[in-house]
């Protein structure tokens, strides 16, 4: 069942727009200065930031089409309200790590799973207003996936047709999310959307994640810790690019669709850490191998056919963004030396203490 799509959505809200990525298209969309409304849904978890969104807080015109919540998506009461006021619903709310989902799993669940039923509830609540007579349309829900739920691809990229095998608590977790929110397209015929996207840097990047941990601890001369052999590879998207992906997605994409996002840039994690080294000038004596990470995924890969068919394309390339990145972390040491504190040694500790107490110059 398909149903209208409605050219242009002026009343956003955004979940987890607080996090890296939801950031990030915050930012860009409200830069184009076309009108849209914007409120944020954010439970500021470890990975939330609002220092992410300043530039829209800062700027008078921007503000007045904004609004921040502080809430968490698997609460109803606060959900229920604000997607009864909202044209569609971005997803992007997510615990992400694939090394937290290792350590605790239990709130991966909580937040990729049922904080997405609690959304498609909220929608097809609307849904129900809107065959009443009661709004213009039911809402449009961009549930963002990642490539993670295809599983470890040896060779070739997988398409959005493919089985999913995903093999981690936060894959398994995504998993879960896209596959109840594509049976409420099915079921229900909710307007639903879902994106697949690959491993996204850039400015902004929590540094619990490879490439701005890495980064951060290189200027701080500090150790790296590099899984296993790290002949792992990943594709890696620029974050501009992955936020634009899901804007055009959002405007243009098919009702029951899932759209892979890929970049085309795949890369060891060696050549990616030997990369930002070299941009920084610090020496690859730095890197330490250590004990790899149970389950580790070995690649990542996916054809982007369909995205292209739709009329997307990314704009930047690997180098480039790369070296953006790390002369943006070296620029805002002010950002992410306060996250890099508090709670953040205490998971460090755990994460990392035994696997560099016990790791071996990296070749
Ligand atoms: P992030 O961890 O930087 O941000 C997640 C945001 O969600 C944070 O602001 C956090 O406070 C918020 N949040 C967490 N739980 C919440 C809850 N219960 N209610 C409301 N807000 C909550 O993540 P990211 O890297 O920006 O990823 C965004 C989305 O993109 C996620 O769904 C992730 O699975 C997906 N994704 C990420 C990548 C990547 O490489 N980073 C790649 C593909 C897909
Ligand atoms: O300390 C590290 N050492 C290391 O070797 C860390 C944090 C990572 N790695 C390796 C593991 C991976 O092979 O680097 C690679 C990238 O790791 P992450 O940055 O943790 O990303 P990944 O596990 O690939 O998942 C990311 O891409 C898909 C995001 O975190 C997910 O949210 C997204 O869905």
């Amino acid at each position: 069942m398909t149903q209208s799509i409605e050219p242009h959505f002026r009343r956003l809200l955004v979940t987890g727009g607080a996090g890296f990525i939801g950031s990030c298209f915050v930012r860009d969309r409200m830069a184009r200065r076309d009108g849209t409304q914007i409120v944020v849904l954010d439970k500021l978890t470890y990975a939330g930031n609002r220092a992410n969104l300043a530039a829209v807080e800062a700027d008078p015109e921007q503000a007045a089409r904004f609004r921040f919540v502080v809430g968490d998506i698997a609460d109803s009461h606060i959900v229920a309200p604000l997607v009864a006021e909202a044209d569609a619903v971005v997803n992007f709310a997510a615990e992400s790590h694939v090394d937290r989902s290792i350590l605790e799993p239990v709130d991966f669940l909580r937040t990729d799973v049922l904080g997405v039923h609690v959304l498609l509830e909220a929608c097809r609540e609307q849904q129900a207003r809107a065959l009443a007579g009661d709004r213009a349309s039911a809402p449009r829900l961009l549930q963002v996936s990642t490539d993670e739920v295809y599983g470890s691809v040896e060779t070739g990229e997988s398409r959005e047709g493919d089985r999913l095998e995903p093999r981690s608590p936060y894959s398994s977790a995504k998993a879960g999310g896209e596959l109840l929110a594509r049976s409420y397209f099915v079921t229900y015929g909710l307007d639903v959307v879902i994106t697949r996207g690959s491993n996204t840097y850039g400015p902004f990047h929590h540094p619990e994640k490879l490439i701005p941990l890495f980064i951060t601890n290189a200027i701080d001369d500090q150790q790296l810790p590099l899984y296993g052999d790290g002949l792992q590879r990943r594709d890696w998207l620029y974050v501009a690019d992955h936020a634009g992906a899901i804007g055009h997605v959002l405007e243009h994409g098919r009702s029951g669709e899932i759209y892979n996002v890929p970049a085309a840039n795949e890369r060891t994690n060696r050549d990616v850490v030997a990369a930002l080294l070299e941009r920084l000038g610090k020496p690859w004596s730095l890197v330490r191998t250590v004990a790899d990470r149970p389950g580790h995924d070995r690649r990542y890969a996916m054809d982007g056919t369909k995205l292209a068919a739709l009329g997307w394309k990314n704009a930047m390339p690997f180098e480039e963004g790369l070296a953006a990145t790390v002369d943006w972390f070296r620029d805002n040491e002010a950002w992410w030396r306060p996250i890099k504190s508090g709670q953040w040694e205490e998971y460090y500790r755990r994460q990392y203490s035994a696997r560099l107490a016990n790791s071996r110059d990296a070749g």
